[in-house]
């Protein structure tokens, strides 16, 4: 197993997957900038590696995956140095979400303000029957900076989305759940076993296709319905020029396991 120690950060390789933690316990894993660039380029490392098909991100500790931004350097910000904040942490997000390979966030803990922004940037959000999730930035004078006011919709709806914005309050995992907002939830002692058994189970598929399905789910957002469709039809094209389509298919007509090289 081979891990890289970053100030806040760790990056733990446990291939196909590899782990990265955010490492601020004594402030509930807050993100300040150093954090999160270490978070990218953690991820970056992650994408560099051909032996990691999916990344997994969590928090260090038992109470929190990340309790928001940094609210104490946060609060000497002038409005100008804010924006620019606001412009490094969407930008920063953005990666993690334009990752060609799975993110699976496994939320164990607070995942309030940046940090629920931060898990809404990854594909998937498992999170601990402990976990709590909030954008309590309207109780700060604040609103949410880092992408939330634009993914919190997309993923749960507006009115969903203004509800927990404008209210500030804090819902436990199984309200996130029966809202959309994070896909399964583990009992708190269960969770890095089930979030390594999920990127294990990813992990198995077909990572040519896994890294089209993303953009094309993605980049659906954006496009107009016919565009949008159009781009489905290449990427699915694109797809009958894999290795891994061929070792698929065969495999199936076979009756055995596909082994994917991911090419
Ligand atoms: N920033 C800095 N320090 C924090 C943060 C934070 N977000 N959260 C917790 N801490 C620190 C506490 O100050 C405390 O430090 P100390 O021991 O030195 O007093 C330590 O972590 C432990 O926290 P608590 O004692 O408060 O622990 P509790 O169990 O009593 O409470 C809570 C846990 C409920 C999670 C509480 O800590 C809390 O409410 N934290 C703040 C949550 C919050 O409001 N987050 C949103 C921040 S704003 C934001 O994220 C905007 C994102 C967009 C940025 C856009 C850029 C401009």
């Amino acid at each position: 197993m081979e891990s890289t120690v970053f100030e806040n950060v760790e990056y733990e390789l446990r291939a196909p997957t590899a782990w990265i933690t955010v490492c601020r316990p004594e402030k509930l894993n807050a993100l300040n900038r150093r954090t999160v660039e270490e978070i990218v380029a953690a991820l970056e490392q992650a994408l560099a590696d051909d032996s990691v098909r999916v990344v997994v991100l969590t928090g260090d500790g038992e109470k929190a995956f990340v309790a928001g931004a940094d609210i104490e350097e946060m609060s000497k910000l002038s409005p100008q140095q804010a924006q620019e904040f606001s412009r490094f942490l969407q930008a920063s997000l953005d990666r993690i979400e334009r990752s060609p390979k799975p993110v699976v966030a496994a939320v164990n803990g607070f995942a309030l303000g940046g940090g629920c922004e931060l898990a809404l940037a990854c594909h998937i959000r498992l999170a601990a029957d402990r976990a709590r999730f909030g954008q309590p930035e309207v109780g700060l004078g604040l609103i949410p900076g880092a992408a939330g006011t634009v993914r919190l919709s997309r993923v749960i709806g507006r009115g969903r989305a203004l509800d927990l914005i404008l209210t500030g309050e804090m819902i436990n995992s199984d309200q996130a759940e029966r809202m959309g907002l994070v896909s399964r939830v583990l009992p708190s002692d269960q969770l890095g076993a089930a979030a390594s058994a999920y990127a294990a189970n990813l992990a198995k598929k077909s990572p040519m296709a896994m890294r089209r399905a993303l953009e094309s789910v993605l980049s659906a957002e954006e496009a107009s319905h016919a565009e949008a469709q159009r781009l489905e039809a290449g990427l699915f094209g694109l797809c009958f020029a894999t290795e891994d389509m061929r070792e698929g298919t065969a495999a199936f007509l076979e009756k055995r396991k596909p082994d994917f090289p991911g090419r």
